[in-house]
């Protein structure tokens, strides 16, 4: 039997993973991902020979080391595991594996916690850049248990807030990499963005959903998959990120007017399954489209007064609360979210 490599299980935000220090993983990538592959059981629907969930949601991994950085407190490398392929890819961030990387340096001696709570500044390594994740910590502890609920969480527990800035073109090199607002592809009008998160963002009316249905619905209706890939694999050029064929991004998110009081209603496919809610940066990218004039979703978005918005961005399950900060262009310039984690289990996985 091979030796096992030391690992913690966690549920951060509305996703599933395994959080391991980058001093436990082999230094070589391909090495690296060959291994991660193992551990989650990849590729195989099922997984049913590893750890991984049998979705994209539960088949994430985040990589933490101490950031060599000014005023950076740990370095956070986000890795999608795909399900039925053999590839691991480091082309998207994820804010809610991000959600657990504050307790995970907490507990690991990265980070020395204080009393109450502690800021934990992290480096997304996707992206290059800093997000800041408050982790409660009374009796110097990371506290999971407490009365923050998030939707598509059962129960509740201990509070992650966690702030964004500067994420305008993280991966694109710019906020709208094609310089407008929105542009045609397949005779469809997108509005291709990246606050965080490439995202092509489409009207549901267009691709001939309602923006009402289920995952599973979506999920099993082909024809819009088809279109969507279709979409997509235009979009990837033209988003700067090359042939898209073996990526998670961009995201395909197709909107609709929101129903229950949120400022937009969301479907998310990323990009192959169909989203159970909607990914953290995801919804940052999506707020953010809403308050552009001539994105798509703007004309339909219901929009706060003031410079501080809250917009809760609906999805199949609920809402994720985007509190989008704007300058006196109407511009984001930061954003917040709220989030949990859970601790799942701290241990040794055997590839
Ligand atoms: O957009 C899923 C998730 C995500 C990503 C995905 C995420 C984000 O829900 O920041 O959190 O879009 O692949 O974990």
């Amino acid at each position: 039997m091979s030796d096992g490599i030391r690992a913690m299980w966690m549920r951060g935000g509305t996703s599933k993973g395994g959080y391991f220090l980058a001093s436990d993983l082999p230094a070589d990538s391909a090495e690296r991902d060959r291994l991660l592959l193992r551990i989650m059981g990849s590729p195989d629907p099922r997984q049913i020979d590893g750890l991984g969930g049998a979705d994209p949601l539960t088949s994430k991994v985040a990589v933490v080391k101490p950031s060599e950085r000014p005023g950076v407190d740990v370095d956070y490398l986000f890795l999608q595991v795909f399900v039925d392929q053999a590839i691991v890819t480091d082309a998207q961030n994820c804010g809610n594996i991000l959600a657990g990387v504050g307790g995970f340096a907490i507990e690991r001696g990265l980070v020395s916690a204080q009393e109450g709570k502690t800021p934990v500044t992290i480096f997304m390594e996707n992206t290059d850049q800093t997000a800041i994740a408050e982790i409660k910590t009374p009796g110097g502890q990371v506290r999971y248990d407490g009365t923050a609920r998030i939707d598509g969480v059962p129960g509740s527990a201990s509070p992650v807030a966690i702030t964004f800035r500067d994420t305008a073109g993280s991966t694109c090199g710019a906020l709208l990499p094609t310089g407008n607002a929105a542009d045609i592809i397949d005779g469809v009008e997108a509005t291709l963005i990246d606050n965080g998160m490439p995202c092509v963002i489409l009207r549901a009316s267009d691709l001939g959903i309602s923006g009402t249905e289920t995952r599973e619905e979506l999920e099993a209706n082909a024809t819009l998959k088809a279109r969507l890939e279709a979409i997509r694999l235009k979009a990837g050029p033209l988003m700067n990120l090359g042939d898209v064929t073996d990526k998670s991004v961009p995201k395909m998110t197709m909107l609709s007017p929101p129903r229950a009081g949120g400022a937009i209603s969301t479907r998310t496919f990323i990009p192959h399954r169909c989203h159970a809610s909607i990914g953290v940066l995801g919804a940052v990218s999506v707020a953010t489209a809403c308050l552009i004039g001539g994105a798509v979703g703007s004309e339909m978005a219901v929009i706060p007064e003031g410079p501080r918005k809250s917009m809760p961005i609906e999805h199949p399950i609920g809402e994720t609360t985007v509190i989008a900060e704007t300058d006196e262009s109407g511009a984001v310039t930061a954003a917040g979210i709220l989030r949990t984690a859970r601790k799942l289990f701290d241990g040794i996985v055997f590839p």
